[in-house]
């Protein structure tokens, strides 16, 4: 069988996925690509190097015999404003040598949009799949153009990728990068370590949300689903929850009643501002079978327990 390839391997979608693609296909058919950060207990194939180096993709492509990627690595929506040309090479150029990899070995690929792709002109409740794409952030505006540059190479060349439009997915085995929702794992940091956060967000901000798990069913889910029924090959919108600051705070609040959380909104608030707050996914729950399992005390119990676990 030929090996997966996941860029992005230790971010905080990658370092659920790649375990989850080890247990399913068996240790020695994942590689893992980092850039810097690699976790201290990791076992399987790791490869260090950067997605903006082609040479380097097209040798592990090579070199490891590789049939699918699954390109997780990129900037987030605050990293993408400190460095805007940077959040271009990466998520842009980046994706174009994957693609153009696949492209020449007809590799399958998984690549994340998000829920950035949307912007102030955007509906905000019930976001259907087609709408008005008009991001305000750098992120957003590589995410637009990463989706049409995926349903580019599948009408032109035939290739075979799949992408979701992810909410703020809540996990707990990477740290939070530099993006916006991130303020629901944060949170928990918080709680854990000093019983205090200080949330960068409006208590009012509501955003739609996701748990890992159910975010990591669902990418499994669009990879495995026959061809035929993928009916959108820009980026699927992909939803779960939608919850505000206020709403996550009450729920920690029902076992940690002295948990306090003071809200002092930041230049991240107004990236919030241009985000919608409910999407229609009913594309993908049609075409191939998605449906979402954790709701907010779910959510909120599993990441309680698993950022006390592993700070302690
Ligand atoms: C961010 O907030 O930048 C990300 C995202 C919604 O893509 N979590």
């Amino acid at each position: 069988m030929k090996r997966i390839l996941v860029t992005g391997a230790f971010g905080l979608v990658g370092s659920d996925l790649v375990p989850e693609l080890q247990k399913k296909f068996g240790p020695d058919s994942v590689v893992a690509l980092a850039r810097e950060t690699v976790s201290s207990d990791f076992k399987g194939i790791l490869e260090k190097g950067d997605v903006r180096d082609s040479k380097l993709m097209a040798d592990l492509v090579k070199k490891h015999d590789i049939g699918e990627i699954y390109h997780l690595a990129g900037l987030l929506s605050a990293g993408g404003e400190k460095q805007p040309d940077l959040a271009w090479e990466i998520n842009v150029d980046g994706l174009k040598h994957v693609l153009d990899l696949a492209k020449e070995h007809q590799l399958k690929v998984f690549w994340p949009s998000s829920i950035a792709a949307f912007g102030p002109s955007t509906p905000k409740q019930n976001v259907p799949q087609h709408t008005s794409l008009e991001p305000t952030t750098m992120y957003g505006v590589t995410k637009v153009t990463g989706e049409l540059l995926c349903q580019y190479y599948f009408e032109k060349y035939g290739v075979d990728v799949r992408s979701l439009r992810y909410p703020g997915l809540n996990g707990y085995k990477a740290k939070p990068g530099d993006g916006t929702t991130e303020y629901a794992i944060h949170i928990f940091y918080g709680l854990v370590k000093d019983n205090y956060y200080e949330c960068f967000l409006q208590a009012d901000a509501r955003l739609p949300m996701m748990y890992m798990d159910d975010a990591i069913k669902g990418t499994l889910a669009l990879m495995a689903a026959p061809s035929e029924k993928i009916t959108i090959r820009t980026s699927y919108n992909f939803a779960a929850i939608s919850f505000t600051p206020e709403e996550l705070y009450q729920e920690i609040l029902k076992f940690a009643p002295d948990f306090k959380v003071e809200f002092k909104p930041d230049s991240r608030q107004k990236i919030a501002e241009g985000w919608p707050q409910t999407i229609d996914d009913s594309s993908a729950r049609n075409d191939w079978g998605w449906k979402h399992e954790f709701d907010l005390p779910k959510m909120t119990q599993a990441l309680y327990e698993g950022i006390k676990q592993k700070i302690n």
